[in-house]
């Protein structure tokens, strides 16, 4: 049921703050954050420069020696089930920020967005509560024997530099198997989205976790409090989500001081469409994964593979659902997509929408901004797009563009698409539309990429392994798989 929100409400400007060792920390240094549908200031928020950012991991490192470290399993798992039981009870709040970060329809946030917020807590905490240990016995020359067992421990200061595109979602993500290691730590959310990570310290407080085991900065990237806070000396391990130009750059300054990264990076992903495919299910499945949270998923579609038979019926049932997608505020029942997340994006989707058309592509649907109503003309808008009549080499096949749109590329036969998917810088994810079961397996097998959904897309079970290949990122998350990074094991050795 969609709540009825009155957006003269929402879009007050609130002031948001750091959250350091359990406090709110004002900085005198200020930004705004912007509704992406109209261009509203949503937020004032608080910039952390160096001085934050050195006083959160302190903060943090110091709440790795009190009373967190003191709870046994158990106990930190009932308290991340408090956090994600109050994070259900806050579900509408999470909802209202993220539609006024995001600017995307309710359903989707409501579906996609918040539930896995709560889910990213619980799911840890199960897993942690029942993670095995490793045994052995070993001969020694006396002849007593000695028994080897393996503990996990936590690795520390953890950084979470997040992205702006499923806030919530993706920093929950690592804020729960991280917490539910035992670790403490420092959240940097995107300045685009700044309004979820607040109101999970708000949760944090609430439900009693120990002061200074999370800490949220707000800012931006470069020389500003990402790069701080990636390059503090005091940060055991940084995780990060976003581009794979900002995790290389991650990557060099985990580099001092030999510390481990989780990458999770861009994406050129290919959807690969059989003739033999449950046709109404790949357009359906095809239109989700090309346009949904304005195509601002890092597993969505950009490069679609149709193989030539139903290459022309296929691109012209695209275009009608195309089509069908009215953009509209998030709280409108009506609204089939939202805007991008800010201007200076909207600028980017559109030199490639540019590019495509110099490049000599044939705009199937969209190719600019829809025109919208007076009050949302201020709005990061643009039309859903599709292309055909490019190939392989073109800069929109190549380049991720990260916006509502994909190239729809001919193809004929099997070992001809596999070819052509790999030909890619990224390897993040893949959707296989075929009912040929040996074909499914096949070129599940041969695609190049961390994740390969067949006749599905995004069917996310949290114990599964996610991550890319190549440069789509570095390390598997989710599951039992994020234990290796949130953990260092130690073994313990006793002679008999
Ligand atoms: P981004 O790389 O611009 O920013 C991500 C975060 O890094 C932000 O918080 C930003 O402030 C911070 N940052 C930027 N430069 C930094 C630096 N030098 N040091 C430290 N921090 C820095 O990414 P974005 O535009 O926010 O997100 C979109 C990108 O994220 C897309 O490329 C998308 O594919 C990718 N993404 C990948 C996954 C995945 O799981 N593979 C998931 C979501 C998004
Ligand atoms: O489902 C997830 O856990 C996940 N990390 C999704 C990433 C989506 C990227 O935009």
């Amino acid at each position: 049921m969609l709540r009825k929100l009155d957006f003269e409400e929402i879009v007050k400007a609130r002031n948001i703050r750091n959250f350091i060792n359990g406090e709110y920390i004002e900085t005198g240094r200020w930004f705004e954050k912007r509704a992406p549908y109209d261009g509203h200031v949503v937020a004032r928020v608080a910039e952390a420069g160096k001085a934050e950012v050195d006083a959160a991991v302190r903060a943090a490192r110091e709440a790795l020696h009190g009373p967190w470290s003191k709870l046994v399993v158990t106990e930190r798992v009932e308290m991340l089930y408090a956090v994600a039981n109050e994070i259900d009870r806050r579900f509408e709040d999470f909802v209202e920020a993220e539609m006024t970060d995001m600017g995307q329809p309710a359903h989707f946030i409501r579906h996609v967005d918040v539930p896995r917020g709560a889910a990213n807590f619980k799911l840890f905490a199960d897993i942690i509560k029942n993670v095995p240990t490793e045994f052995f016995e070993m001969a020694t020359p006396d002849g007593r024997g000695a028994l080897n067992y393996s503990v996990r421990k936590p690795v520390g200061v953890v950084a979470v530099i997040c992205p702006w595109n499923l806030p919530f979602l993706l920093m929950t993500w690592k804020v729960g198997p991280a917490m539910a290691c035992g670790n403490t730590v420092v959240v940097k959310p995107s300045e685009e989205t700044p309004q979820a990570a607040a109101l999970l310290a708000e949760v944090m407080t609430t439900v009693g976790i120990p002061k200074g085991v999370f800490n949220v900065v707000h800012g931006f990237g470069p020389d500003a409090a990402g790069e701080f806070l990636t390059t503090h000396p005091q940060v055991s391990a940084i995780t990060f989500t976003g581009e794979t130009r900002t995790g290389a750059a991650i990557m060099k300054a985990a580099a001092d001081g030999v510390r481990p990264v989780s990458l999770e990076l861009g994406g050129k992903n290919a959807a690969i469409v059989f003739a033999d495919c449950d046709r109404d299910a790949a357009i359906e499945g095809t239109l989700r994964s090309a346009f949904a949270n304005c195509g601002q998923v890092c597993l969505g579609t950009e490069r679609v593979y149709v193989e030539r038979p139903i290459f022309d019926e296929f691109v012209s049932r695209l275009k009608r659902g195309v089509e069908a997608m009215k953009p509209g505020l998030p709280t409108d029942p009506a609204s089939g997509m939202g805007p991008l997340i800010s201007q200076e994006h909207r600028d980017k989707v559109l030199s490639y929408y540019k590019k495509a058309v110099e490049e000599g592509a044939t705009v199937v649907t969209g190719g600019g901004i829809p025109e919208m109503p007076e009050a949302l003309k201020a709005g990061a808008w643009v039309q859903p797009t599709i292309w055909t009549g490019l190939g392989d080499d073109s800069v929109i096949a190549r380049e991720e563009i990260f916006g509502p749109c994909a190239l729809v590329m001919p193809f004929d036969n099997e070992a001809e698409v596999i070819r052509r998917a790999n030909d890619n810088d990224y390897g993040l994810a893949t959707a296989i539309w075929t009912t040929n079961l040996s074909r499914a397996h096949r070129v599940a097998a041969a695609i190049e990429v961390g994740i390969a959904w067949v006749n599905s897309w995004f069917l996310r079970d949290l114990r599964t392994p996610f991550g890319g290949v190549k440069q789509s990122g570095i390390g598997r998350e989710g599951g039992v798989h994020s234990l290796e990074f949130y953990t260092e094991l130690k073994n313990v050795c006793i002679k008999l």
